[in-house]
């Protein structure tokens, strides 16, 4: 296996979602042993600890809309230190809610340019994260990064431009079961490959994930996942204050993670939406860092036992 320097990142990200908490979320991956888990299979780790930020002055005529000064805050410094981390060979983003992504993807996406490589973006979520800083309703930034990140308008004088835009045929959701009007309507015809829950339960993770994976390697291209805790099912992830039923089972977490480390192309990877507060002795903490630990390479088997046996 190709040992990899694996460079975590903790952007404890509190403000932009429902409820309090996930500020907890690096500290958590932590305490469950992440880094000891990519140790032990071989990889390199430096834990760059925590990231801080400081509000800076943000409005917008949404009324809604919350803590914008605290994410507008945290945006540049996030693609500060995502493009500074590219340089790893694996960076791991250790939120922290979902806004963050505002910041870690367009910071890798920088370095991936400069590389002269395209972007693409796999977000593995219940929810698209699509709306503008208009049409949230709940004023809750983490459901924005996904918006910002692909370039479209409506986030001018709150954070920075984007040097390099993902292009919206690079992004593939899978597990989506949550979808606002606002967020539908800017899914309706747009080139992402889009895989709710009922698609993955006709046709299984694989044949959807192997797809995209192609494009991904046809087009020499750097993956970023962004795997937010509620794509997992609340039966087996709890610790997340957005929690929407039927969601990915632990298989079907493990077979995408399995998948992805065989393909050899993901470049980097956000952990979001962690909220140890309502974590049940650990186990969503646990189960996240044993798909991180998926992701980089653990199995149970090599496939030539596998097959042969
Ligand atoms: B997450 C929501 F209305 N769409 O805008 C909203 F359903 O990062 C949820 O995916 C956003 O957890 C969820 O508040 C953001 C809601
Ligand atoms: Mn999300
Ligand atoms: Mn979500
Ligand atoms: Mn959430």
């Amino acid at each position: 296996m190709t040992r990899k320097t694996c460079c975590l990142i903790g952007a404890p990200v509190d403000e932009g979602a429902v409820q309090r908490g996930c500020v907890m979320g690096p500290d958590a991956y932590r305490t469950a042993g992440l880094a000891e888990q990519l140790r032990d299979l071989g990889h390199l780790v430096e834990d760059r600890g925590n990231l801080s930020a400081a509000p800076r002055p943000a409005s917008h005529p949404n009324a809604a809309l919350k803590n914008l000064p605290e994410i507008a805050g945290w945006v540049p410094v996030l693609e500060q230190a995502a493009y500074e981390a590219a340089a790893c060979d694996m960076p791991i983003f250790l939120g922290g809610n979902h806004a963050l992504s505002a910041g870690t993807v367009p910071g890798v996406a920088r370095r991936s340019a400069e590389r002269g490589q395209p972007q693409f973006v796999l977000w593995l979520d219940a929810h698209p994260d699509l709306h503008t800083l208009a049409s949230t309703r709940s004023g809750n930034l983490h459901g924005t990064p996904l918006r910002y990140l692909i370039g479209d308008p409506g986030f001018e004088d709150v954070f920075p431009p984007i040097t390099a835009p993902v292009p919206e045929a690079h992004v593939c959701f899978m597990g989506l079961r949550s979808v606002d009007p606002a967020e539908q309507a800017r899914l309706h015809g747009s080139g992402m490959a889009v895989h709710d829950m009922r698609a993955l339960d006709e046709r299984g993770v694989s044949a959807p994930l192997l797809a995209f994976l192609d494009r991904v390697k046809q087009a020499g291209g750097a993956l970023h996942v962004s795997l937010d805790v509620d794509f997992l099912d609340p039966a087996i992830a709890p610790a997340v204050g957005t929690t929407v039923p039927g969601g990915a089972t632990f298989r079907e977490a493990h077979l995408i993670m399995e998948l992805l480390h065989e393909s050899g192309l993901v470049t980097s990877l956000d952990l979001v939406e962690l909220n140890p507060f309502l974590d049940d002795r650990g186990r969503t903490a646990l189960l996240m860092v044993d798909l991180c630990a998926s992701l980089l390479g653990r199995k149970v088997l090599d496939r030539q036992t596998r097959s042969a046996a």
